[in-house]
């Protein structure tokens, strides 16, 4: 489905227009399509195929044909030519809770203000409370909002960043000479939140300058006057190649053509293997560095730049007591490579097993891989099932046999439908009796689905004061519990502890989902004691819950290094509210494989069968 991103996209437009006080006839024209999309329960690109949406009122001609730009390519020319009409740091203020467009409008057109930095001065020499419409109370609020944005790191989630590097690679794929294409960086390790989207390309070998793989990164940044201040500024479709006025080599070519990209926002800095770029996506700014590399040192610049910074220092260290020397451009005995091309190579020659990306933290892994005691971090293929998913029963966009077709696409041997419970009033919990009916057209649904065991479930709320949303009359039904708690979470540590303990008593529930209730970038995690929350759940045979959905990623990899240390068991959940959202599975699996987790610490790794023994142990 990509309704979420096309109908924010329309958003967008009608926020841009109404900046630029565009007619308001249009403006409302764009934001009702966008509503309309957003409340399209099936694919916007389907729909477009299939000529129906053409009939679908509200939706002109010239909206159409906006959408089809968007089903074929992924962009909105207009969208595009409308940012290119205001200074960008303005779409940023719409960030700040309570600062719409005419309030955007209002400070740029009165202040100049046209940043978030210009903003703030703006605010606190009391300009802006000078305007018509603004005031002390809506100021200060203001002032608070900005506080938290700045709080929020200016790191991206994964998935932004997976979405730049894909916007990125398959724009390099289309060149000619432009051989491999690898992220690198925290983007490869699967890190939580993003920097910067790091890319490594190399082109074909025979355009590559023979003394490259000969100078370090140093040599070449003082080269290109890098960091020195004398690096040359250049504007999109400018190059280094052109202002020397000659023909640029294969790499010279490649950076040209990123930094001259249409998606293209700033280029930040440019030279002979280097591009630095913001790019636009649908959702964020990114800034993403491409480098070309030689074949001849692929790996060890793949090494080099996948980090992380820590990582390279202790294994830099370890070459150096073996008299080796290790760089971006290969392992060294004196002159003499020993390891280079391949990455695997470079951990072999210094004694150590390979270590996955995604352990490379220093966080003893080195140590591990020389002992041959690393963990095999868990992948996609080790899982047979999700146990955290919404139907149309309560907030989800999908029927319970939509959820079960696309989980046997995905291979799965088993899922489990788990609806809110009856306190989620917003999210349109299900009542006893409402349960009770899904439970039954579940176990029908399972009776003639041979491949895929369709398990019924709830995510069940974990009240105020630790009792639960059903007695247990009700959960004795179930074949699995998982438990949350979505209100009070900005309560004390003691307090919410036990809160979370208390559930984990009861031998109906099975696992805690998203326990620390954060959303990445938004809402900080609640205060819990981890170190109690992980042994009582070993104890008590409760899961916790890996929620692959990239604002939660919740347990985060330290946590599930810790609950796997205690002997707590995992529970990958995609918290999928449509049949689309299944396939966030990678980036619980990414993260849980951060926590050293294996297949075994994990209940979506077991069989149906086994599964079930866990779950009885407890009743
Ligand atoms: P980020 O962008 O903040 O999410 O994190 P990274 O890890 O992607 O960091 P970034 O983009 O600054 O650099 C990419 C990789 O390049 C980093 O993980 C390791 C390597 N690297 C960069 N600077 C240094 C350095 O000064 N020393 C060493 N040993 N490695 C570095
Ligand atoms: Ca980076
Ligand atoms: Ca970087
Ligand atoms: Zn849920």
């Amino acid at each position: 489905m990509q309704n979420g991103a096309l109908s924010e996209l329309f958003g967008r437009m009608a926020d841009v227009m109404e900046i630029l006080a565009e007619d308001r006839f249009r403006v409302n024209t764009y934001r009702k399509v966008a509503r309309i999309i957003a409340d399209t329960p099936v694919d916007i690109g389907e729909l477009l195929e299939s000529g129906r949406l053409a009939e679908v009122p509200g939706i002109g001609k010239s909206s159409l044909a906006k959408i089809e730009q968007f089903v074929h390519t992924g962009r909105i020319e207009a969208h595009e030519a409308l940012l290119r009409r205001i200074p960008a740091g303005l779409l940023e203020l719409l960030r700040i809770p309570s600062m719409g467009p005419k309030s955007v409008k209002a400070v740029y057109e009165a202040l100049g203000v046209t940043g978030m930095a210009d903003l703030k001065a703006a605010l606190e020499s009391g300009a802006v409370a000078e305007l018509p419409g603004f005031g002390r109370k809506k100021t200060d609020q203001l002032l608070k909002g900005i506080a938290f944005l700045e709080k929020a790191t200016g790191r991206i989630r994964l998935d932004q960043a997976a979405e730049a590097a894909q916007i990125v690679g398959a724009f390099l794929a289309e060149i000619g000479q432009v051989k491999a294409i690898v992220p690198a960086g925290s983007l490869r390790r699967r890190c939580e939140t993003i920097g910067d989207v790091d890319i490594l390309v190399t082109v074909d070998e025979a355009d590559v300058p023979r003394d490259e793989g000969r100078r370090t990164m140093d040599e070449r940044r003082g080269a290109a006057g890098m960091g020195t201040g004398r690096m040359p500024v250049l504007r999109a479709g400018e190059t280094l190649a052109t202002h020397k006025g000659r023909t640029p080599s294969a790499q010279e070519a490649v950076i040209e053509a990123f930094t001259a990209a249409p998606f293209v926002d700033e280029v930040l800095a440019s030279g002979p293997t280097k591009g630095s770029a913001r790019i636009r996506t649908v959702e964020a700014l990114v800034q993403v560095d491409v480098r070309v590399v030689a074949a001849g040192s692929f790996g060890a610049a793949c090494q080099y730049f996948t980090g992380s910074k820590a990582h390279n220092v202790a294994l830099r260290e370890l070459a150096v007591k073996a008299g080796l020397k290790l760089n971006e451009y290969g392992l060294f005995d004196g002159e003499k490579p020993v390891a280079a091309a391949e990455e695997a190579d470079i951990y072999k020659a210094l004694g150590l097993d390979y270590i996955d990306p995604r352990l490379r933290e220093d966080r003893g892994e080195i140590e591990a891989a020389r002992n041959h005691t690393l963990p095999a971090p868990v992948s996609l293929k080790d899982i047979r099932g999700d146990l955290h998913m919404h139907t149309t029963a309560s907030d989800g966009e999908d029927a319970i046999e939509e959820m079960a077709q696309a989980a046997r696409r995905l291979g799965y041997r088993f899922i489990c439908i788990t609806d809110h419970s009856q306190s989620s009033a917003i999210a349109n919990g299900l009542s006893a009796r409402r349960l009770a009916r899904q439970v039954k057209a579940i176990r029908t649904l399972n009776e003639k689905s041979r491949d895929l065991t369709i398990l019924a479930g709830v995510e069940l709320d974990i009240l105020a004061d630790g009792r639960l949303d059903f007695d247990d009359a009700v959960l004795a039904d179930l074949d699995y519990v998982t438990a949350s708690i979505h209100s009070g979470m900005a309560g004390d540590r003691e307090k919410l502890t036990t809160r979370m303990l208390k559930a984990m008593d009861s031998r109906y529930v099975n696992c805690i989902s998203h326990p620390t209730g954060r959303l990445i970038n938004e809402r900080g995690a609640m205060d819990l004691d981890m170190e109690q929350v992980v042994r009582h759940a070993a104890r008590t045979h409760t899961a916790l819950e890996v929620n692959a959905n990239p604002w939660r990623l919740d347990l985060k990899d330290t946590h599930c290094r810790m609950a796997v240390e205690a002997g707590a068991m995992l529970a990958i959940g995609t918290d999928a509210h449509s049949a689309a959202g299944l396939t966030l599975m990678a980036y619980g699996v990414d993260t849980a494989a951060r926590g050293w987790a294996t297949k075994k610490d994990l209940l979506n790794g077991m069989t149906v069968r086994q599964l079930q023994v866990f779950v009885n142990k407890k009743r």
